[in-house]
């Protein structure tokens, strides 16, 4: 049977939350704020706006639409300059040959992220081929655990939401897989992601009889 395998990009393809990490630090220690890796899980499957207004909610700081702008534009220059480097070693363990697998098994596959950087990072990797859609933060209006993106991205493989598979590693983007009524995968730690439907620490525990049950259900 033909599915549709939706990856969710930052924390799930690539570990990109280290360089949202280091920029909103950057921010944050601006404001005098502290702003810790705990609190940087805060901020994972969530839009940028929303992750600002979230550290500014952290400092109590109320600021006006002109400074949130700014701060806004601030970091994700900031961020971007740590992606200038960035090539194909990032892909994190045991994705491409995940990927491969279900491109052999002639699976559908789509991206399902909130960043609006999704498309250059794909590309800098080397795997913007593999996705037959992609879905980023430039085409939806509702942020996960609003299913919106992965609806989208479903619709666009030709597949009813409960026939396509989510790869997430936050519970904003778990939530949105059931939400949308399709099999969420929580990538990461269990205990966190215990509302997915199944949970990997990361793509090499992942089998291949896995992806064939999943293909076949
Ligand atoms: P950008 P995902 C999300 O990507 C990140 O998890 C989240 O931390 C980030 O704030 C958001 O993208 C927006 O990213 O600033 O690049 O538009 O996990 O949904 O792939
Ligand atoms: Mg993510």
């Amino acid at each position: 049977k033909v599915k549709a395998f939706i990856f969710d990009l930052d924390g799930v393809i690539v570990d990109t939350a280290k360089y949202h990490f280091l920029a909103w630090k950057k921010i944050a220690n601006k404001l005098n704020i502290d702003f810790t890796h705990e609190h940087n899980e805060l901020l994972k499957g969530v839009s940028r706006v929303r992750s600002l207004d979230i550290i500014l909610e952290l400092g109590n700081i109320n600021a006006s639409q002109e400074d949130k702008d700014k701060w806004l534009v601030q970091k994700n220059e900031d961020y971007l300059s740590y992606l200038v480097d960035m090539d194909q070693s990032e892909i994190l363990p045991g994705v491409l040959p995940v990927l491969d697998y279900l491109k052999l098994k002639k699976q559908p596959i789509a991206l399902g992220s909130a960043s609006k950087n999704a498309r250059p990072i794909l590309a800098k990797t080397g795997i913007l081929d593999y996705f037959d859609a992609i879905v980023d933060g430039n085409d939806v209006s509702n942020a996960k655990p609003d299913p919106e993106v992965f609806l989208i991205a479903a619709q666009l493989l030709h597949t009813a939401p409960q026939d396509a598979i989510v790869f997430e590693d936050s519970v904003a983007g778990v939530q949105a897989a059931n939400i949308g009524n399709m099999t969420s995968i929580g990538i990461g730690d269990t205990a966190t992601l215990n509302e997915a439907q199944f949970i990997f620490k990361d793509f090499t525990h992942i089998e291949t009889s896995f992806l064939d049950q999943l293909i076949q259900k």
